[in-house]
């Protein structure tokens, strides 16, 4: 079993694009499923083969614990960790060969607290990460600078095999496109631009950050994608091969 969670900030698509590559696995013939694991989802634009709403509800939490949304997120995080075991055994009822998930809406909820490895570790060994990139953040240098450091922080946090997929990616015309694209081959185009944005950005970064961020591997690569016109989720697909596969196809 390939556990792939999907990761990025609030709206950048997460749960869009876990249904669509699934919608895309199976009609290729591969066996996927989508669990979620947002207790604070209100509406979900699909119906998750896991549902952690069925287990944990935010809504109880913040009622029970007199919380707001934000501080019972975090009490829900810790209960899930005390009930991975019996999540774990429902995805592994499901005996599929792919397991999409969809993370919370407030990223830094899952990404930078300690029980999320703990859940990790516990569903599976095989796991990678996709991290999204918002397109409309994407469009500026800063924002763009911004979501490096998050997808950064995310992939230190975690040391899981990781791939930078640019989210929504129809909603950014073909100049868009290839200026983003060219920050993440170029450094230089990326601290030329964002000086260009904002001239004191030249004393705040450097082009040896992005240099040893790019020499890390954090933004290597940048695949756009959509779930509107299902652009890019056969090159999720492939990544995913080559990290677990070598590159060997499924057997479908
Ligand atoms: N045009 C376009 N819109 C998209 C795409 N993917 C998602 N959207 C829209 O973007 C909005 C947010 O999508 P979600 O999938 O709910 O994003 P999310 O990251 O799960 O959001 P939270 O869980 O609330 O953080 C919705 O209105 C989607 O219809 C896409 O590929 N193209
Ligand atoms: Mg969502």
């Amino acid at each position: 079993m390939i556990f792939l969670y999907f990761v990025g900030t609030a709206g950048s698509g997460k749960s869009t694009l876990t249904y669509s590559f699934q919608q895309w696995m199976n009609l290729q013939g591969y066996d996927a499923i989508t669990a979620n694991l947002d207790p604070g989802a209100e509406k979900l634009n699909y119906a998750p083969d896991v549902d952690i709403r069925e287990i944990i509800s935010l809504r109880k939490v913040m009622d029970e614990y007199g919380l707001g949304p934000n501080g019972a997120q975090i009490v829900c995080a810790d209960m899930l960790a005390l009930k991975i075991n019996e999540i774990k055994e429902i995805v592994d009822g499901f005996d599929s060969d792919y397991v999409l998930i969809d993370t919370p809406g407030q990223m830094e909820i899952f990404a930078f607290r300690e029980t999320s490895r703990v859940i990790i570790d516990i569903l599976g060994p095989d796991s990678a990460m996709a991290f999204l990139f918002d397109p409309f953040l994407s469009k500026t240098p800063s924002g763009f600078i911004s979501q490096i450091m998050l997808s950064a922080t995310t992939q230190f946090r975690f040391h899981l095999p990781f791939i930078n997929v640019l989210s929504k990616s129809d909603l950014l015309d073909e100049t868009e496109k290839s200026r983003i694209i060219s920050w993440v081959k170029q450094p230089e185009d990326l601290l030329n631009d964002a000086i260009h944005e904002n001239p004191s950005m030249e004393k705040q970064l450097s082009i040896e950050l992005f240099r040893v961020l790019e020499s890390l591997g954090v933004y290597k690569m940048l695949t756009p994608v959509s779930s509107e016109t299902m652009t890019g989720m056969e090159d999720i697909y492939n990544l995913v091969q080559q990290v677990f596969m070598g590159g060997e196809d499924l057997e479908k």
